[in-house]
């Protein structure tokens, strides 16, 4: 086995040698409209997919149907003595287009209370996971084991014709979006809490359901939910998961296998896992520097150490945001409004003061601002929630309203199933030569 990891290795080195040399020399030349870098360098910049959910401006950040964070915290129907909106609405927003009135809301929070039922083998599979497993693989499988509930596969192995396909996608889009919370909050209480569950309040909204369930009872912890749960929602197409959901989607997977594979690619920790980085980055910080409360001069340092290691600061650059997070300032917001005195809270704060000049200085980062993962956690463990490894869970729940959202129109739409064209770096050096073509060129 070592021999073959060897030759691989060796293979490696020196192809992506000459694939450095290859993009220096001739990164800017096209194939079709594409560079070579952009083939080579994740697609970057490539307009590929439509989703017709959210909008993401580099400059600006996201917008959902047209509408700013701001905006939404400003129109959307909140909960009775709420200020933050209730998820419900966004999730409307993004399906119909349009900002949803008290009662569309009412509508959407009795109709997933009505379909939360989960079925019990589902929570036999997360029983048989040991506690060690991470809380995204309990809640992948999890997705995965209700999928025996799919409407659209059922009636697409008797037989439907396409017009129909997008009824059945949204059947289950709703009932997964429904059964999210009880089965977020049972891997929490199983994996943390003793496995001592908490029945769902009938009378709650579905963001506030999932705080009680979890076992948090303070009502500004729900409105912390409804906004977290408004936040994470979408951030357009093209990141991991919504990129995968869509992708997986366009072969007629039924949303549960569409969903469970997004949440596979959020659990990456360049993507969504980045929430519990974060948390765990400035935990270690503290025990290193053995403070609470670590000053400018040393969190800089340690942001260096971390750089010199050859590790990412975690919850900091885009890949297309070029700054703030709008997502990142709504939360900061909401921590000068309810804990603005808390430390971890302020040193999160202090971080954003002393991150951006380092990473500009590296001369290589294109986007030195914070994202929404260097927030979210401080504001959890305010609350008492110090289980970071289950924060990606919270955004898996919330990321599922933007991308069932999205699945109900690609299937309402008839969009086709993905397939791009790839090259081999062979046949690129060949066309280089001018000795070979590329289709699409
Ligand atoms: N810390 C250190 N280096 C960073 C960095 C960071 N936060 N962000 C980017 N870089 C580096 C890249 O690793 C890359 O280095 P190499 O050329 O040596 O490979 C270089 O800067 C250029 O990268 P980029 O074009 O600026 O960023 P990408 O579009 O390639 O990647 C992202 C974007 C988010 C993966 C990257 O900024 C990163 O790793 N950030 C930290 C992880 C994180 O917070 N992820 C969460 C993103 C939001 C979300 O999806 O939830």
């Amino acid at each position: 086995m070592e021999v073959i990891k060897e030759r691989f290795k060796a293979k490696a080195e020196a192809a992506g040698a000459e694939i450095k040399d290859l993009l220096k020399e001739h990164g800017s030349k096209k194939i079709g409209e594409v560079s070579l870098s952009q083939i080579y360098q994740g697609m970057r910049g490539i307009t590929g997919m439509v989703t017709e959910t959210s909008l993401l401006d580099p400059q600006e950040g996201i917008r959902f149907r047209g509408y700013s964070i701001p905006e939404l915290q400003e129109k959307l129907p909140k909960a009775k003595g709420g200020s933050e909106p209730l998820p419900e609405g966004i999730f409307y927003l993004m399906l119909v287009g349009e900002i949803p009135t008290e009662e569309d809301v009412q509508l959407l929070t009795s109709v997933w209370q009505r379909r939360s039922h989960v079925p019990n083998h589902v929570f036999d599979v997360i029983d048989a996971f040991p506690l060690s497993a991470h809380p995204m693989t309990m809640f992948v499988a999890a997705i995965m084991a209700m999928q025996t509930e799919s409407h659209f596969s059922r009636a697409y192995a008797k037989g439907i014709n396409k017009k129909d396909y997008w009824g059945y996608i949204f059947e289950d889009s709703m009932d997964l979006i429904a059964r999210l919370p009880r089965v977020a909050a049972y891997v929490y209480r199983r994996k943390y809490k003793n496995n001592e569950h908490i029945q769902p309040d009938g009378l709650l909204d579905w963001a506030g359901n999932l705080a009680h369930m979890m076992g948090y009872e303070d009502p500004s912890f729900f409105e912390l939910m409804r906004l977290y749960m408004t936040i994470h929602a979408d951030h357009e197409g093209g990141n991991v998961s919504a990129h995968t959901t869509h992708l997986v989607g366009s072969s007629l997977s039924d949303p549960y296998l569409s969903f469970a594979a997004g949440m596979n690619g959020l659990a990456g920790p360049l993507h969504g896992l980045a929430n519990q980085e974060v948390i765990k980055w400035i935990f270690e910080m503290r025990e290193a520097l053995n403070t609470a409360k670590p000053t400018p001069e040393q969190i800089a340092d340690y942001v260096n150490s971390t750089l010199a290691s050859g590790k990412v600061v975690p919850g900091y650059g885009h890949a297309v945001l070029r700054k703030t997070d709008p997502r990142f300032t709504a939360q900061m917001e909401f921590g000068k409004k309810h804990m603005p005195n808390d430390p971890l809270v302020q040193t999160v704060w202090n971080i954003y003061d002393t991150v951006p000049p380092i990473l500009t200085a590296l001369g290589k980062v294109k986007n030195p601002w914070p994202n929404v993962d260097a927030h979210s956690g401080a504001l959890l463990v305010h609350y008492g929630m110090n289980e970071y490894e289950f924060y990606t869970v919270l955004f898996g729940v919330s990321r599922a309203l933007g991308v069932l959202a999205s699945l109900c129109w690609d299937r309402a739409l008839g969009f086709a199933i993905e397939r791009p064209k790839s090259v081999t770096t062979d046949s690129v050096k060949a066309w280089l030569k001018g000795e070979g073509e590329i289709w699409g060129d």
